[in-house]
C-alpha cells in the first residue's frame, strides 16, 4: 500500500527532441543519456481507501491544483494497470536545484512510476517500468537505469517497444559533468512546447532526424571503446544541431543567452590548449561541460573565473532506481 523510491536525473548526450505521439510520449528519435549521481527525487506513494481524491506534496508543501492534476493523470495509468481504484497521497522531495538547469521531471516521474507501481502491488521492472515512467515525461524513462542509457524510440503505434535500455553501468566509465549555471531573466519556453513547435514548423527538422540517428550510432561506438574524444565531439555536435532546429521554427526561438556562448568559447579555448572538454545544452541557457576526471579541476577552475557563471555543480555517473 505504501512505497518509497529514489530516482536520479539524467543528462542527454544524444538529445530527445520531438514526439511522434504526444499522448503516449513516443519520440521521433532515439536518445542516449548519463544518469547523474548528484541530483535525485525521492517519492513516497500511499494508497488509501479512505481518500476521495489524490493529494500531492512537493518539498513538504501541498502542490498546486495544476501539479496535482498531473500526478492524478499519471496515477490513473497506474490504477489502470493494477485494477486498484483507490486514491493516493504522494510526497515528493526534489534534491535537484532548479537553478542547475536540470529537469526534475526526469527524476520526478521515474521515482513516481517506481513508488506508485510498487505501492499498488505491481511488480514492474526494467522495460515495463521505463515505459510507465515515459508516460509522465519522456526523459524519465532513461532515469530507471544508472550509467549510460539508451531510449530506443521503437516503431509501434502503441508504444510497447519505446523504452530505455542500459548500455554501460555506472562504475564502468567515470566522466565529469559540470553543470554551469548562469543568470537568466528570459522567459522559458518549456521543452514540451519547444519541441512541438520545432516538429511542426522547422524545415531543419528532417536534417536533425537524419543526423541524430547517425550520431547515436557513433556515440554508442565511442562508449563501447571508451573513446572520450569521439564521444565528446559527437555529443557537442548533436546538441548544436538540436538548438539549430529551433532557429528554423515558426515563430523562431532559441534557448541561448550571451553567457551561453561565452562558456562555449571558453571550452573551445580549453580544447585548443589540449584539454578535452565538450558542451551540451538542454532547453535552457545553462551549459553542461563534460570532461574526463583527470581534467575536472582545470575545467572547473577555468569556468569559475567567468563573471557570468553563478555556480558550478560537478556530477559523475549515478545509479538507477532504488527503493527505500
Ligand atoms: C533530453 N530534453 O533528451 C531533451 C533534450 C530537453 C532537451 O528530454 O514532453 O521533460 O515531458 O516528454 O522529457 C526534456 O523534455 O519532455 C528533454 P516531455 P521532457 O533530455
Amino acid at each position: 500500500m505504501k512505497a518509497t523510491a529514489k530516482a536520479h536525473t539524467n543528462i542527454a548526450l544524444i538529445k530527445y527532441w520531438g514526439k511522434r505521439n504526444e499522448e503516449l510520449i513516443l519520440p521521433t528519435n532515439s536518445s542516449l543519456s548519463i544518469t547523474l549521481d548528484r541530483f535525485y527525487t525521492e517519492t513516497t506513494v500511499e494508497f488509501n481507501e479512505q481518500l476521495t481524491s489524490d493529494s500531492f506534496y512537493l518539498n513538504g508543501e501541498q502542490a498546486s491544483e495544476k501539479e496535482t492534476l498531473k500526478v492524478t493523470k499519471f496515477l490513473n495509468l497506474v490504477r489502470e494497470l493494477s485494477g486498484d481504484t483507490r486514491h493516493a497521497t504522494v510526497s515528493s522531495t526534489n534534491h535537484v536545484p532548479t537553478a542547475a538547469g536540470f529537469a526534475s521531471s526526469a527524476s520526478g516521474y521515474a521515482a513516481l512510476a517506481a513508488a506508485a507501481s510498487k505501492a499498488s502491488g505491481l511488480q514492474l521492472e526494467g522495460e515495463e517500468l521505463s515505459k510507465l515512467a515515459r508516460r509522465g515525461s519522456g526523459s524519465a524513462c532513461r532515469s530507471i537505469y544508472g550509467g549510460f542509457v539508451e531510449w530506443q524510440k521503437g516503431t509501434k503505434d502503441d508504444g510497447s517497444d519505446s523504452y530505455a535500455v542500459p548500455i554501460l553501468e555506472q562504475e564502468a566509465w567515470d566522466l565529469s559533468i559540470l553543470s554551469v549555471m548562469i543568470e537568466s531573466k528570459q522567459k522559458k519556453i518549456l521543452s514540451r512546447e519547444g519541441m512541438k513547435r520545432t516538429v511542426e514548423t522547422s524545415p531543419f527538422y528532417d536534417g536533425w532526424l537524419k543526423a541524430t540517428e547517425e550520431e547515436l550510432q557513433i556515440a554508442k561506438k565511442a562508449i563501447e571503446k571508451r573513446d572520450f574524444e569521439l564521444l565528446g565531439e559527437t555529443l557537442e555536435k548533436n546538441a548544436f544541431k538540436m538548438h539549430a532546429t529551433t532557429l528554423g521554427a515558426d515563430p523562431p526561438f532559441f534557448y541561448w543567452q550571451p553567457a551561453t556562448l561565452e562558456i562555449i568559447d571558453y571550452v573551445q579555448q580549453l580544447r585548443s590548449q589540449g584539454v578535452l572538454a565538450y558542451v551540451t545544452i538542454d532547453a535552457g541557457p545553462n551549459v553542461k561541460v563534460i570532461c574526463e576526471p583527470k581534467d575536472e579541476q582545470k575545467v572547473y577552475q577555468t569556468l569559475s573565473e567567468i563573471d557570468s557563471v553563478k555556480e558550478i555543480f560537478v556530477c559523475h555517473p549515478g545509479p538507477g532506481i532504488s527503493y527505500l
